[in-house]
């Protein structure tokens, strides 16, 4: 993966940040507002073009979960517009600030999802079964690209957990793996950058742990295209190319599925891919990152903030062989 340079844009080009306000964000917000927004050198390197915005449909109902369970992050949200207009989906291309306009009229419904392979019930779920299984979620979490920058995203979802209890993993499934769609008739470009379709893939314990989770919403309102629409895998304390989007097929499966960045570049891309400062990718330091909107770098931290709860998991590995 490239570092690409994005377009050039006047900081005047860039639509003024949104407060996102609800009850539990309130006071944080309030606190907040007076904060300086980005500045126009800090966009000169990641620039985020300006757009009319084409929201999503407000989720009815979206439950916080409990503080003791998803870590509450006191971190500014970052902007909507950035969010949505700075992004990596390279089945609609590989510049960042285009990947919006060219997945504008991606078609998204109907949408189904096959849950297969090593399960006692495999079933192919209609988006809305799969929204009906769990209520909605708000989960603020950081995500850190392995290209060096980060955000601060209010993910609307469900615990992936809650999808595979439904098929009865086997004892024999170790892995899962994920596949994105492929198919131009809805609208995607699929250029000659990576081999399609997209596919990723996690241990078992890892797609199981309470912080995974498929999201389909986001600041409160359904998933735009560019973000992967319908549902999209979000973890958290990994590489965000590990959060696969427009899912249509997971599959239980015995050993480590292969992993659409891997296999463009496997000694660059590990299957793990856990956030780690003290890892290089060959190409650049991970140390540091550039959060979207805010003026100088920040220290990238180990398992990108959530080594509490994940750590563990990962207990007596090697980090740097199992990268
Ligand atoms: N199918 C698919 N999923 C993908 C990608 C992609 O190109 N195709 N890019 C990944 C990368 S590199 C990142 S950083 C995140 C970006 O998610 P966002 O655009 O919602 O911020 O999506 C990930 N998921
Ligand atoms: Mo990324």
């Amino acid at each position: 993966m490239l570092i690409k340079k994005a377009d050039d844009v006047k900081s005047s080009e860039i639509t003024d940040q949104k407060t996102y306000l609800n009850r539990r964000n309130f006071m944080r917000a309030a606190a907040l507002a007076g904060t300086a927004t980005a500045t126009g050198l800090l966009y000169r390197q990641f620039a985020v073009p300006a757009g009319p915005e084409v929201r999503g449909e407000k989720i009815a109902v979206v439950q916080t979960p409990a503080a003791e369970i998803i870590p509450p992050i006191d971190e500014k949200l970052t902007p909507y517009q950035d969010i949505t207009h700075y992004n990596n989906f390279y089945e609609f291309g590989t510049n960042k600030g285009g990947v919006a306009a060219n997945a504008k009229n991606f078609v998204t419904r109907p949408w189904t999802v096959s849950v297969e392979g090593l399960v006692q019930r495999p079933k192919v779920f209609d988006l809305d079964e799969i929204l009906r299984l769990a209520p909605a979620e708000e989960r603020v979490y950081r995500m850190r690209c392995v290209e060096g920058w980060s955000m601060v995203i209010p993910w609307v979802g469900l615990p992936l957990a809650k999808l595979l209890k439904e098929v009865e993993p086997l004892g024999q499934a170790k892995y899962v793996a994920f596949e994105t769609a492929a198919d131009r008739k809805r609208g995607m470009q699929l250029p000659n950058a990576l081999d399609w379709p997209y596919v990723e893939g996690l241990r078992l314990d890892e797609a199981l742990h309470p912080l995974t989770i498929l999201a389909h919403g986001l600041y409160g309102e359904t998933l735009p295209p560019q973000n992967g629409a319908p549902l999209r895998l979000v973890v958290p304390w990994k590489y965000g190319f590990k959060g696969i989007k427009s899912i249509i097929k997971i599959s239980l499966v015995e050993r480590e599925p292969p992993t659409s960045w891997n296999l463009a570049a496997s000694d660059e891309y590990g299957f793990y891919s856990n956030v780690n400062p003290e890892v290089s990718h060959p190409r650049w330091s991970q140390a540091r990152e550039q959060r979207i909107g805010e003026f100088g770098k920040r220290d990238t931290l180990m398992f990108n903030g959530y080594a509490e709860q994940v750590a563990q998991i990962y207990a007596g590995m090697d980090l740097k062989r199992n990268f």
